[in-house]
């Protein structure tokens, strides 16, 4: 395939912009060639995850799945793009081991509570405050950023083109082979 199996995890809160990068980088490793999958909310809550809340419990197994889907993926060579918002740090410790330190890409998808919630694009931030949703990410339930992740991305200053060019420079350097 001329690529070296990864998986590329972003981590970060609701509204960092996880997604939309997860998605762009998709859209610019297509154009160079590279086979990719990507994970995210809207194709694993929905479907093979869609019996998990949002308690720690949950959150736990979430992740333990995705992880395991990814390590899949990768057997079959693919570059693997994973968009949770992943909260605990011994959970990525855990994907890490599982799919070994030299495969797995952390991605700090870095953006204040505050700028997330202004966004507030799905209007749950609201809900969570006024306490119509619970256990909600950064409001009543913790997020533990990356201590040394491969990369961080600063949504809130950097524009999602020069995020993309930024993290293929970095990824390109461990993909190509
Ligand atoms: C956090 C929640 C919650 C709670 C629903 N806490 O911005 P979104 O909507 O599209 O992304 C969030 C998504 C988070 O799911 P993950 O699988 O990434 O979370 S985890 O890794 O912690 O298991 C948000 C929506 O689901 N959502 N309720 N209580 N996010």
């Amino acid at each position: 395939l001329g690529q070296q199996a990864k998986l590329v995890w972003f981590t970060g809160l609701s509204g960092s912009g996880k997604s939309t990068l997860a998605n762009a980088t998709e859209q610019a490793l297509h154009k160079r060639g590279y086979h990719t999958y990507l994970l995210d909310g809207d194709n694993i809550r929905c479907g093979l995850n869609k019996d998990l809340s949002f308690s720690k419990s949950d959150r736990i197994e979430n992740i333990r799945r995705i992880a395991a889907v990814s390590q899949l993926m990768m057997d079959a060579g693919l570059i693997v793009l994973s968009a949770f918002i992943s909260p605990y740090i011994s959970d990525r410790e855990m994907i890490r081991d599982l799919v070994g330190t030299d495969r797995f890409l952390e991605i700090h998808v870095d953006c204040p509570l505050e700028v997330c919630e202004e966004r507030d694009v799905k209007g749950l931030y609201q809900k969570a405050r006024q306490g119509l949703i619970k256990d909600f990410t950064g409001i009543d339930s913790p997020y533990e950023a990356p201590e040394s992740p491969f990369l961080v991305i600063k949504t809130a200053e950097v524009s999602p083109e020069k995020a993309v060019e930024q993290l293929m420079n970095e990824l390109e350097k461990k993909i190509k082979i």
